[in-house]
């Protein structure tokens, strides 16, 4: 649109158009008030009835909420308007007119519960301490590509039908593809591996996965955004050093960019970008203090994933991010390599916020011959993964990487109770539209 003049940017003394959103009337008799909203933030519009022609009058207070406006007029100093500015109208257009049954209240005064917000996302997000998860989210994203950027990592975008899971038979989504058996894909674990041996040698990838979980929990998502990182003659306590630097430069950019989200979040307060370095414990010492907690009914044992209370009791003890390292080796996939001294180990990672797991990663296997029979101990079957493994036999470095989940990510940083509400249009088990 020409000429239109953003809310934020009306100053007192212009003559502006204004295109937004009708957010709400307000007629006390002799004079009324319409407040129009857009991207920027919203502005009144004041109509004094005795001194305005009536068809204008009309048309700025017969409108529905909701409904999308355009306003010209004269922008003046007013103290007790609500951004200090007012729009006297001279011409109001009504664009498209709202339905006066709205399936929600996009001023807020009306709580709705999470699965009507999710079924009516674009109304949802006139809200703006919605919005602002998704500015933030944005905000996240260009950090890690910038953080990557720096580190000379490339950004490579792999296939997402594929022909073999790599996390777990179980969660695996099938799909037809031309007649042949194919899944979409749980990780770019494989190809982003393949990449470290290419020309580029170190990569990562912001993309889909998808995972037919088992549960509707609030943690997971049946679609959810990896971050991933990769990288040749790297081992997986440098693999360490780039995931904590990377998350600490997500948290540092929205500290930074994002003030005015915190605040409609009601966060400036208390958000907080990491700034010490990440403890580091290893699985047993990590089980030792889940033990000594005493908040599980059973003692934990070598070889025990962590449970969901197990994380948690553990995330209150360390109260900051961490690390958990030497997983053994029979609790982590294929493609993680054991230490060299001791088979049982393996350099496996996770990366952890107080309140859950956000990263797994690790320094891989990149011995041929221990590949393959790391696949045949896990009972998988090597020929399916030929076009993975032939690679090793033609000069594959020694590398290390790490998935980070971008949803966790954003809802440990803002406190959200539930996953979805950092995702446009969520999937999980009830949800396939919109
Ligand atoms: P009536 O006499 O029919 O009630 P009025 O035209 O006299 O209407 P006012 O008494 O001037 O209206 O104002 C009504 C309310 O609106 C008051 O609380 C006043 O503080 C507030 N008000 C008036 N003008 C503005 C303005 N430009 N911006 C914000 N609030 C305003
Ligand atoms: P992993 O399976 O642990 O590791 O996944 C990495 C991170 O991705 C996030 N995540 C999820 N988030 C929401 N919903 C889900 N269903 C979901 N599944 C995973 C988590 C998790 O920590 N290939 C390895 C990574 C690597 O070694 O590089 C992998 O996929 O935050």
């Amino acid at each position: 649109m020409q000429n239109r003049t953003y809310a934020a940017d009306a100053e007192p003394g212009d003559t502006v158009t204004l295109a937004g959103w009708v957010h709400e009337v307000r007629d006390l008799g002799g004079i009324a008030f319409l407040i129009l909203r857009d991207t920027t933030g919203k502005i009144q519009v004041k109509f004094e009835k005795d001194e305005m022609d009536e068809d204008l009058v009309e048309a700025g207070l017969g409108v529905h909420r909701e409904s999308v406006i355009s306003v010209t007029g004269d922008v003046g100093e007013e103290p007790r308007a609500p951004t200090g500015v007012e729009v006297v109208p001279e011409s109001l257009d009504v664009v498209a007119e709202a339905d006066p049954q709205l399936p929600l209240d996009p001023s807020g005064k009306v709580d709705a519960e999470l699965p009507t917000r999710l079924d009516n996302r674009t109304l949802d997000l006139r809200k703006d301490e919605v919005k602002a998860i998704f500015e933030i989210r944005a905000a996240v994203q260009r950090a890690v590509r910038e953080k990557f950027r720096d580190l000379h990592a490339t950004e490579i975008n792999t296939p997402k039908i594929v022909a073999t899971g790599t996390e777990g038979g179980t969660e695996l989504f099938p799909i037809t593809y031309f007649g042949q058996e194919a899944f979409m894909n749980q990780s770019p674990q494989l190809f982003k591996q393949l990449m470290v041996g290419s020309g580029l040698e170190r990569v990562f990838e912001v993309g889909p996965i998808f995972r037919a979980e088992e549960h509707n929990t609030p943690r997971h998502l049946n679609e959810a955004t990896s971050i991933d990182f990769e990288s040749a003659f790297v081992d997986h306590t440098e693999a360490m050093d780039v995931c904590e630097a990377v998350v600490k430069a997500a948290y540092e950019a929205v500290e930074e960019d994002c003030q005015q989200q915190l605040e409609a979040l009601g966060l400036e307060d208390e958000f907080e970008a990491p700034s010490g370095e990440f403890p580091r414990l290893t699985y047993e010492e990590a089980i030792e203090r889940i033990n000594a907690s005493g908040e599980l009914d059973e003692h934990l044992v070598w070889g025990d994933d962590l449970p969901t209370e197990g994380e948690k009791a553990l995330g209150e003890d360390v109260g900051e991010h961490y690390f958990i390292t030497d997983w053994p080796s029979e609790i982590k996939p294929f493609y993680i390599k054991d230490h060299d001294d001791d088979e049982s180990l393996s350099t496996g990672f996770d990366m952890m916020h107080p309140n859950m797991e956000l990263v797994s990663g690790g320094q891989r296997e990149h011995r041929y011959e221990h590949l393959v029979a790391g696949f045949e101990q896990q009972g998988l079957d090597p020929e399916s993964f030929d076009y993975y493994t032939k690679m090793f036999k033609y000069g594959m470095p020694p590398h290390a990487g790490f998935g980070l989940g971008g949803e966790r990510l954003i809802m440990t940083m803002l406190g959200l109770e539930n996953i979805r509400e950092a995702v446009l249009f969520p999937r999980d088990r009830q949800r396939l539209s919109p």
